[in-house]
């Protein structure tokens, strides 16, 4: 799973990235285009008691990555298009993280974050209609030239168009991203975005809160959006600190977990994932998994030839297991299932994959 944080210059977004990556310095990045990378382990308590009770050679964590993506200039009133400023790393994440400054800033001025929030999406619109508008053109010269199996692209593209021009993001056009003709586009505005508030430490949760209200109303419960705050200055301190330091500052914020277990939850649940373990002597494992998907592409995400060779799926819940204690004692209660390829795997389930090729 990768997330890219964007926002306008200056609105914390490096400081974001040493909160949700345990402080990891993406350094100064002014006018380089690469982004910082950084790599954080998802933790979960099951996934402990499975290592604890299998003492494997090695008990491997779901891994988030978050990209820093420079960039975003937010001068998109000013008539030019920027779409071609928008880092094309953007389009690669599953998810944006869109960082919004709620503090004021000697250099930037008193926070503006309702302004701040739109300029953004008014600029990754652009980009959007940048790209549909390019490959209009294109798909018009192959029409006149007969290619007449492009006409159900260019019928999408031109409501998308629409859609764009009136100022409205892709995420209102399930097409944009479910449809096979669109899909590979990845428009930026059709992206699941999470909304972050990065508030300075004089603002309260309560005027957070405000905040958070008013971009929802002015986005007008768009789908794939979700809404989160932090004082990311701050966090960016504690995600330094020893565990037991870092619980007393929490505390002092009242708040009980870091950013970077806050935010990765509020970023799983924005995509729809869950978790699925395996679990064995080698190896416990935890894998994400889109909601809603079967036994087999679970085998799939694991190894082809588990999805290939396909015969069951030996599942536990993991609080039967841990009821339980062992997978003997679970298979005496009952609660070892056998299921088939289209058994759709529940957050949490423990899977071993039974297959032949
Ligand atoms: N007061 C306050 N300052 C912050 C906060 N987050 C970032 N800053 C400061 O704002 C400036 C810009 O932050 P930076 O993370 O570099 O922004 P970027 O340009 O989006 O990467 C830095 O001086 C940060 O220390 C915050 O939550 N509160
Ligand atoms: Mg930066």
């Amino acid at each position: 799973m990768k997330l890219g944080i964007i926002g306008l210059p200056g609105c914390g977004k490096s400081t974001l990235f040493k909160a949700l990556t345990g402080g990891i310095d993406p350094g100064d990045r002014k006018g380089h285009q690469e982004p910082g990378l950084g790599v954080v382990k998802v933790d979960d308590s099951r996934l402990d008691f499975l290592g604890r009770y299998y003492k494997p050679k090695k008990v491997t964590p779901v891994h988030v990555e978050y990209a820093d993506i420079a960039g975003i200039t937010g001068e998109g009133k000013s008539g030019k298009s920027l779409g071609d400023r928008i880092p094309a790393h953007a389009r690669q994440v599953d998810a944006l993280v869109h960082s919004v400054r709620y503090f004021d800033s000697f250099s930037l001025g008193p926070a503006d974050p309702l302004k701040d929030y739109f300029l953004v999406e008014e600029e990754l619109i652009l980009s959007d209609l940048a790209s549909v508008e390019k490959r209009m053109e294109r798909i018009e010269k192959d029409l006149k030239r007969g290619k007449k199996e492009l006409s159900e692209e260019f019928d999408l593209l031109k409501e998308a168009q629409a859609l764009l021009e009136a100022g409205k993001p892709l995420r209102l056009f399930p097409p944009a991203f479910e449809s096979e003709k669109l899909r590979g586009f990845a428009f930026l505005s059709a992206k699941p975005e999470l909304v972050l508030i990065n508030a300075g430490d004089d603002k309260s949760p309560a005027e957070v809160g405000t905040i958070v209200q008013e971009i929802r109303s002015g986005t007008e419960n768009q789908p794939r959006m979700s809404f989160d705050w932090l004082y990311a200055d701050a966090e960016a301190e504690i995600a330094l600190l020893s565990p037991e330091d870092a619980r007393e500052f929490l505390e002092d914020l009242s708040l009980e977990h870091g950013a970077k277990e806050r935010i990765v939850r509020t970023s799983f649940e924005l995509l729809n994932l869950i978790v699925f373990f395996t679990a064995g002597d080698p190896e416990v494992r935890a894998w994400p998994l889109q909601r809603g998907q079967t036994a087999l592409k679970a085998a799939g995400t694991v190894h082809s030839d588990m999805e290939r060779g396909f015969i069951r799926a030996e599942v536990t819940a993991f609080e039967d297991f841990r009821e339980a204690g062992s997978p003997a004692a679970a298979h005496k209660a009952g609660k070892v299932r056998l299921e088939g390829r289209d058994y759709l795997v529940q957050d949490g389930d423990i899977i071993l994959f039974r297959f032949n090729i």
